[in-house]
């Protein structure tokens, strides 16, 4: 039977206005139709077509749409806590990258994990997001740098959405890191792309992701990925300007990427090529604070140019096990001096845009009743709390 309701409470933030708006509507109620939103607005004003809907009070409550988090890598094997113990001794992250650790060292464990096993440690993972009121979370391969196991990878991504009341976007990211032994062109000719074709002819890739980095590929390789994903029909995102600037945000602009990510060492220049091309900066804090990086996003440049940010906790087991998007949002504001209502928009309105999604991160019509209830007295709160988890209730797609 079709569900259909009224939720009332204190405050909505609809995200549907502006950059730096939360889109306000005080005492305020929404109006839920089957797995959409039909109606939001001033509760004194809901049209009477409604009024006989059942209502569900949530007074000195805030809504937001439900979290959306656009950047992780939340299905891997093992962990890399005994790297964070060498980075503490005075290893950086690129030189245990360059030592065998790191990326690969997570692929040896994925590779070798079961699929059953994957599925289980990603499932508390999700479980985690979920608890913090994501209601969307994209999730990348590239831990697996050989056709099965990033394969494996995707078709767990694919399951945690079918045994999960959330919505998995896939990311592929075969060119995440150059297998041990092997070069990296005859790597992304000979394994990444015949890959990319077989994940995609299964239907397991919504966009195609690489790490554009003097540890991983370079802006020609990234290129061959990108040209392979357009020639198939699919959205690219990249990895770029992490520890370095070597062209890949301009690469991703050129192709006109749904999102940059990362991107501290990106310039100026860099953010008006985004500008123009659409792209969504995604920052991405978690990482920024765990290698203990000091270049920070150049965020002013981005508002200048009016490129939209997006917020993601990149959660991965080597540099950025974190796993709150509250907790980004946080460190976005304190690392990075977005505002709350930029953090907030990061991780509904202009996450959703990373993703190529244009039915969820707002609060209006026609978009799905995806929503978080959240025991705070007004939106900044949600930045504000360091560790606190303050959701109340979470709605996917109409359900509680
Ligand atoms: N950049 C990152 O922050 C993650 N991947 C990437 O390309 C790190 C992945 C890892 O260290 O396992
Ligand atoms: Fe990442």
């Amino acid at each position: 039977m079709t569900q259909r309701y009224i939720v009332t409470a204190a405050t909505v933030a609809t995200m549907a206005a502006g950059a730096d708006d939360y889109g306000l509507v005080d005492n305020a109620a929404i109006v839920v139709d089957g797995d959409r939103i039909s109606w939001v607005g001033p509760a004194a004003d809901v049209p009477p077509c409604y009024t006989g809907f059942e209502r569900h009070e949530y007074s000195g409550r805030v809504i937001t749409p439900a979290l959306i988090d656009c950047h992780t890598h939340i299905v891997h094997g093992g962990t890399r806590a005994r790297e964070f113990e060498m980075r503490l001794n005075g290893a950086s992250y690129e030189e245990i990258a360059r030592a065998g650790g790191g990326i690969v060292s997570t692929v040896s464990a994925t590779r070798g994990a079961s699929e059953e096993d994957l599925l289980a440690s990603a499932l508390h993972r999700v479980d985690a997001l979920i608890s913090h009121g994501v209601g969307t979370v994209e999730i990348k391969s590239g831990y697996g740098l050989e056709l099965e196991t990033e394969l494996k990878m995707l078709r767990v991504a694919r399951a945690l959405g079918k045994q999960r009341p959330i919505h998995v976007m896939t990311s592929f990211l075969g060119a995440h890191a150059v297998p041990a032994g092997a070069d990296a062109n005859s790597y992304i000719d000979d394994v990444c792309l015949p890959t990319l074709e077989a994940a995609h002819a299964e239907g397991l890739v919504d966009a195609v992701d690489g790490f554009c980095e003097g540890i991983a590929f370079d802006t020609s390789q990234i290129a061959r990925v990108f040209d392979k994903a357009q020639a198939l029909g699919l959205p690219v995102k990249l990895h770029a300007e992490q520890l370095s600037n070597i062209g890949g945000t301009a690469l991703a602009a050129k192709y006109g990427a749904l999102s940059a990510d990362h991107v501290e060492y990106a310039t100026p220049a860099d953010a008006a090529a985004l500008a123009t091309a659409g792209t969504v900066a995604v920052l991405l804090p978690g990482a920024f604070y765990t290698i203990h990086e000091t270049q920070a996003p150049p965020v002013q440049a981005f508002r200048d140019y009016v490129v939209p940010m997006a917020v993601g906790t990149d959660w991965n087991p080597g540099s950025s096990p974190l796993g709150s998007l509250l907790l980004a949002m946080n460190m976005a504001c304190t690392l990075f001096r977005l505002t709350p209502s930029e953090a907030l928009a990061g991780t509904t309105r202009n996450a959703a845009r990373a993703l190529g999604l244009r039915d969820c991160g707002i609060i209006a019509p026609g978009m799905r009743a995806d929503l978080a209830i959240w025991d705070v007295s007004e939106p900044a709160e949600l930045s504000y709390g360091i560790g606190i988890n303050p959701l109340h209730a979470r709605i996917f797609g109409g359900a509680f």
